[in-house]
């Protein structure tokens, strides 16, 4: 207390006012971070409300991931652009498609946020729906390659199990419309490998960790209950047709 009426009388006696001194401490602060590039890429929109998959994912869950994670990839990976304009004119499929042959210093930066956004575009689009068994040629696809729809479903379910740690489960699709399950670790994807993906599961503990905390059996077998047939049996096409991106 004595310092502070000190202070004061000392800044009386100066003439000094209390606007100038923190002007003055606002002008020695650090800058504030630049925000990151708003381009080439862009936070697809959901489609949906937050609750629309509430069967399986919380709304507060689907935001945050969406909002803050999904957006910290765009981010992440504008910013690692901004510096190499070659690459900023690829489509994200085939930048991810081709990191090996990016300049050494940004591979591990591509990766991580240029996976990131491709397996999270994915997501939500698959989502959104009343789950159910699968129909159409996807369902025909399922029973030719991956012994039909309990077996594919345990299969699939088996593997989003075996990630240890952070992670996803896909099924990979080929341009004659065959399937195929694998994992990846991290944000890696298997447009890596130069597969197609049909749809995936991402079991970081981000997507699932407010209402299932450590039971991720609970919520890859949630998951099903949420996925829009429709729009996987649209990706299955496109993979058909040669037209399939991220
Ligand atoms: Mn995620």
């Amino acid at each position: 207390m004595a310092f502070i009426h000190r202070r004061g009388l000392l800044l009386a006696a100066g003439g000094l006012t209390l606007a100038s001194l923190t002007g003055h401490a606002r002008a020695q602060a650090p800058a504030a971070p630049a925000a990151p590039p708003t381009g080439p890429f862009t936070l697809p929109a959901l489609g949906y409300a937050f609750d629309k998959n509430e069967a399986a994912i919380d709304a507060r869950t689907m935001e945050l991931h969406w909002r803050f994670h999904h957006a910290a990839y765009v981010n992440g990976l504008n910013t690692v652009l901004a510096s190499q304009a070659a690459l900023a004119s690829m489509p994200l499929d085939e930048l991810v498609m081709n990191i090996s042959r990016a300049p050494e210093n940004v591979r591990t930066q591509l990766r991580n946020f240029g996976g990131g956004h491709a397996n999270h575009s994915m997501f939500w689009e698959i989502m959104g729906g009343s789950g159910g068994e699968a129909s159409g040629p996807v369902r025909a696809a399922i029973d030719r390659d991956l012994g039909g729809w309990g077996e594919f479903r345990n299969r699939f379910n088996a593997a989003a199990m075996s990630v240890f740690g952070s992670g996803w489960a896909f099924v990979t699709v080929t341009p004659t419309g065959a399937l195929a399950i694998v994992t990846k670790p991290n944000q890696d994807t298997p447009l890596m490998d130069g597969q197609r993906v049909l749809m995936g599961n991402d079991v970081w503990e981000h997507a699932y960790y407010l209402r299932y905390q450590n039971r991720r059996v609970e919520y890859v077998g949630n998951w099903w209950n949420v996925l829009n047939w429709d729009r996987i049996n649209a990706r299955h096409a496109a993979a058909v047709a040669g037209t399939l991106k991220v």
